[in-house]
């Protein structure tokens, strides 16, 4: 083949993209060799507003689709941004490609316009960066991209390609075969002595219980994890980030647990049971903070399992048993090892009830206190109310997705998983205020026919108004609601709580959220009474395309935090 007759690099990138499986590429254009090459190979570009918006739309739909997220980017300060977004991405294990724009091979070092250290920019926040200096590699730096974002520990990685290197036309050389875009890819699997070992300890305990995290999401194992629940009567909990890897009202369903089971909770009597476990297996779950009560919540004379696919977590707080491997491929392998254990399904069947009976008693401790908060129906609004309204109104197949802030907890708490599957989204790996609408945005191009709702507060959405053009433009129909409590309220509060004072720039102006909807033609409605609720949730399931919902909230509500409540209370 003469030169002039092989394709540019763009286009072997953009050839593999398509081959891979990606659709999507969020971009603004940048590199505009690449992404036009990718336009022309029929993949659609998303055009964000921020570039940290739109690596939360690619975080989004990866984690809503088990695809891979694709993000285009200019190098230097829009890469910057993106940096910021792959941040919630890396700690939350959700795999994003960025493609980055860099300056010309021989211009490096000398100030060209725009160049910056991509390298340590992204060392932080992706498993895997790599500088295509050789063209002839595009292909298998390509695939190795793809591969190691989705294999092992998902999470991001950027591939910096400078301009000349895209407009080359060189022959390829030999590169690992090609892997679809999707994740887990290659699934491992633990030693079997480690599972007949985790199998025992389970089959023999009187009082386990799972705790579920977001892995069981990224796995896709929210099925077998149900199995085992009911197989072997086990209690299973879950963290924010695993909402709804279980059924919640299933009577061995303990629901979210960790730093939110305060006065108001839902979960807050089941702390006496999770004490009380003997055997406690986590899985794909980091035991953070906030998923542990500040490591408080699981009682030390337990014996601890940690199915996890990475290391690190495994071992990282508990004196675990380690079962490295993918948790659907691992829990399929430990129901096998624990039905084949003598005592697996009898032991299960005394378990059930007394399990069964403690669970709906805690449920039933604090039915009254629930209720009080979610039939609140006076104003100012409970945001407690608002959900318990959503979920009557929502459509039984809606993905939710929140912010970081109260959002979080409002829908953690007070939406029920009603069955196992991913119908939550929530920025937890870092907990930055922002990313609830973008994320949302990605979820429902993930997922054209399900409902999206995302829920965010005021300060939150401030971080990212922008978007809404991009909804629009894209018809993208995610229904958003706004919780206008005219206040940084999470940061208010814990100011108050800890220092008797809250700094000036808590108080933010009480924005016209429909306003900003209006200024570009996204429909809209706000509700400033609770006596308005039901009606503008209607009109926003009614309505074709992005739907913007104003809701004036209580700004001194907060939610069941148990430290707030400590805090509170001296
Ligand atoms: C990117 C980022 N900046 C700052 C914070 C610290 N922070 C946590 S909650 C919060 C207030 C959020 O206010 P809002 O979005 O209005 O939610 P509310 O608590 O009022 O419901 C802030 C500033 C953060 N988590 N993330
Ligand atoms: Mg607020």
């Amino acid at each position: 083949m003469t030169e002039n007759l092989l394709p540019t690099v763009a286009e072997v990138l953009a050839a593999e993209l398509k081959a891979a499986g990606v659709e999507l590429i969020f971009g603004q254009g940048s590199p505009s060799a690449l992404t036009l090459a990718t336009e022309r190979g029929g993949l659609r570009q998303i055009g964000f507003r921020t570039e940290n918006a739109g690596t939360a739309m690619a975080d989004g739909f990866a984690r809503a689709s088990g695809r891979l997220g694709c993000i285009a980017t200019q190098n230097g300060a829009a890469a910057a941004l993106v940096a910021a977004g792959l941040s919630e991405s890396f700690k939350a294990s959700v795999p994003v490609l960025v493609l980055v724009q860099d300056v010309e091979r021989s211009h490096v070092d000398r100030n060209a316009f725009q160049e910056f250290d991509h390298a340590t920019l992204f060392a932080s926040c992706t498993k895997w960066f790599r500088r295509l200096d050789d063209g002839a590699r595009a292909l298998e730096m390509l695939r190795k991209a793809i591969l190691t974002a989705t294999s092992g520990r998902p999470g991001p990685v950027a591939l910096a390609i400078p301009a000349d290197v895209l407009a080359e036309r060189v022959p390829q050389l030999r590169a690992p075969r090609s892997v679809p875009a999707a994740f887990p890819a290659l699934r491992q699997q633990p030693e079997p002595a480690a599972i007949a070992e985790a199998a025992r300890l389970l089959a023999n305990a009187r009082t386990p219980i799972i705790v579920a995290g977001g892995g069981v999401h990224s796995s896709g194992a929210q099925a077998e994890l149900a199995g085992l629940q009911e197989r072997f009567a086990l209690g299973v909990a879950t963290t924010i980030m695993g909402k709804g890897a279980v059924n919640e009202a299933d009577p061995l369903s303990l629901g979210v647990v960790g730093s939110a089971m305060g006065p108001g909770s839902p979960s807050r009597a089941m702390r006496s049971l999770i004490r009380s476990a003997d055997v406690v297996m986590f899985v794909g779950n980091r035991t953070n903070d906030n998923g542990t009560a500040s490591w408080s919540l699981f009682p030390n004379s337990a014996a601890f399992i940690h199915i996890d696919v990475a290391v690190d977590e495994a071992v990282r707080n508990y004196p675990s048993l380690p079962l490295i491997g993918d948790a659907r491929t691992t829990l399929r392998a430990l129901g096998v090892a624990m039905a084949a254990h003598c005592d697996g399904e009898s032991a299960a069947a005394l378990r059930r009830p007394p399990l069964a009976a403690a669970i709906a008693q805690a449920r039933a401790a604090v039915a009254g206190e629930v209720a009080a908060v979610k039939l609140h129906t006076s104003d100012p609004m409970r945001p407690e109310h608002l959900m318990h309204v959503l979920q009557q109104r929502a459509p039984a197949d809606t993905v939710f997705v929140a912010d970081a802030s109260y959002s979080s907890l409002w829908v953690s708490q007070y939406l029920q998983a009603r069955e196992p599957g991913r119908r939550f989204v929530f920025p937890r790996g870092l907990a930055g205020i922002g990313w609830g609408y973008p994320l949302a945005l990605g979820t429902r191009l993930a997922l054209p026919s399900s409902p999206v709702v995302a829920v965010v507060g005021d300060g939150g959405f401030s971080h990212c108004w922008a978007e809404l053009e991009c909804a629009v433009r894209h018809s993208i129909g995610v229904k958003l609601i706004v919780l206008n409590n005219a206040v940084l309220g999470f940061q208010r509060h814990a100011e108050m709580l800890r220092f008797g004072q809250a700094t000036e720039v808590c108080a933010i102006t009480r924005i016209d959220h429909a306003m900003i909807a209006r200024a570009v033609g996204c429909a809209n409605a706000t509700v400033t009474s609770a006596s308005e609720l039901t009606a503008g949730l209607d009109a926003m399931f009614a309505a074709q395309g992005p739907f913007l919902l104003d809701v004036h909230v209580d700004p001194e509500a907060y939610p069941p935090i148990a430290g707030f409540a400590r805090l509170q209370a001296s």
